[in-house]
């Protein structure tokens, strides 16, 4: 299996977040991807391609382009307004305030572009943002050219990423734009696969009221977990959508004989759609020591989830999403691949 991989990642580090009310350093760390790159090498995956160069027009396709065209400027503005460190939001247009202006000031329309304060920007970010965007399609492109498979070793992620908002360490959602660039080349259907821990909101809502896209995501139940405000199992898409949509919510503490359970029953709903292309957003925080989940897949388990989507017998493309215990990422997102190109 072909990696697509990008070191302008690595201007995307430094961040900080919120974490039980203490500003720390960020958990979505350049070595993450460093560590996966380095294990794509000893395990011997295949080659490792830098991406092509592709303009926005694919991500305004999933998002909205004035979201699009914002995310290149906030780093500026931020400087521009004399702050320094993490451009972060501080206040949001819920409930009884408006959604419907734009505001001109840096840190309300990051606001207004986002459904949390989980998306820092420092001055590498939209470089790194773009080139992750980049590796998706350059590895969509191996899969469109007759690659049973392609590895896009995406940094950020983007599943918690929507229409028109970041969050969740997510800025461009890869996975949803590979998968509208597939249809967009021809393909009739297309499957989304969401194994990472938490839900991929961003990826239901894009998709949300759309039948040509499967969305089934495996995660911590909302009701404990973030996102908390979607991912619970009654949401199965709307109108034109409605039954595409399929969530998986687990509690706390879940072992891999629970989880290869949905995954099976993922998998048989996903064969009966028979889709033309799976896209998987590819997390590993579902890991016993991941710092910031509660499930307890071990890494022994993760080559068998990777044969499991090979037996589907279908073009896959993996596209990196979370993943936290760094020591361990890069032995269990290249089991998983492994168990794929094994399987
Ligand atoms: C792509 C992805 O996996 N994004 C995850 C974003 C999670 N953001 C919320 C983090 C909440 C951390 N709670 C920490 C408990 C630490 N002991
Ligand atoms: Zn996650």
């Amino acid at each position: 299996m072909k990696t697509v991989y990008s070191p302008l990642h690595a201007g995307h580090g430094g961040t900080m977040e919120l974490v039980a009310g203490a500003l720390v350093p960020g958990f979505e760390m350049p070595s993450r991807a460093e560590i996966i790159r380095a294990r794509v090498e000893t395990e011997k995956l295949g080659e490792i391609l830098p991406p092509q160069p592709h303009d926005l027009t694919a991500a305004k396709r999933v998002h909205a382009p004035n979201y699009i065209d914002f995310l290149p400027t906030v780093y500026p503005a931020w400087e521009a307004s004399g702050r320094a460190g993490s451009a972060l939001p501080f206040t949001w247009p819920t409930r009884g305030l408006r959604g419907d202006v734009v505001p001109e000031a840096i840190e309300a329309r990051l606001g207004h572009y986002s459904f949390d304060g989980g998306a820092p920007f420092v001055k590498g970010t939209w470089e790194a943002v773009k080139s992750s965007y980049e590796v998706a399609l350059t590895a969509s492109g191996l899969v469109k050219a007759g690659e049973r498979s392609a590895f896009a070793l995406c940094r950020p992620p983007g599943h918690h990423a929507g229409d028109a908002f970041m969050g969740g360490y997510c800025y461009i959602n890869n996975a949803a734009v590979a998968a509208q660039w597939f249809l967009d080349q021809g393909a009739a259907r297309v499957s989304i696969l969401d194994v990472d821990y938490h839900h991929g909101n961003g990826t239901q809502q894009i998709f949300y009221c759309r039948s040509d896209v499967q969305v089934l995501n495996l995660h911590g139940d909302p009701k404990n977990e973030y996102p908390f405000f979607l991912g619970h199992a009654d949401e199965k898409g709307e109108g034109e959508g409605d039954g595409f949509n399929i969530n998986y919510p687990m509690p706390f503490g879940t072992t891999f004989d629970v989880w290869s359970e949905a995954l099976e029953d993922a998998c048989r709903k996903l064969a009966a759609y028979a889709p033309d292309v799976v896209v998987v957003s590819l997390g590993v925080d579902t890991f016993e020591k991941d710092p910031i989940s509660q499930f307890k897949l071990k890494s022994s388990d993760y080559p068998a989830i990777g044969r499991r989507i090979a037996k589907l017998g279908l073009p896959t493309l993996f596209v990196m999403e979370g993943g936290y215990a760094v020591d361990e990422i890069g032995i269990n997102a290249v089991g998983l691949l492994t168990g794929f190109a094994n399987g």
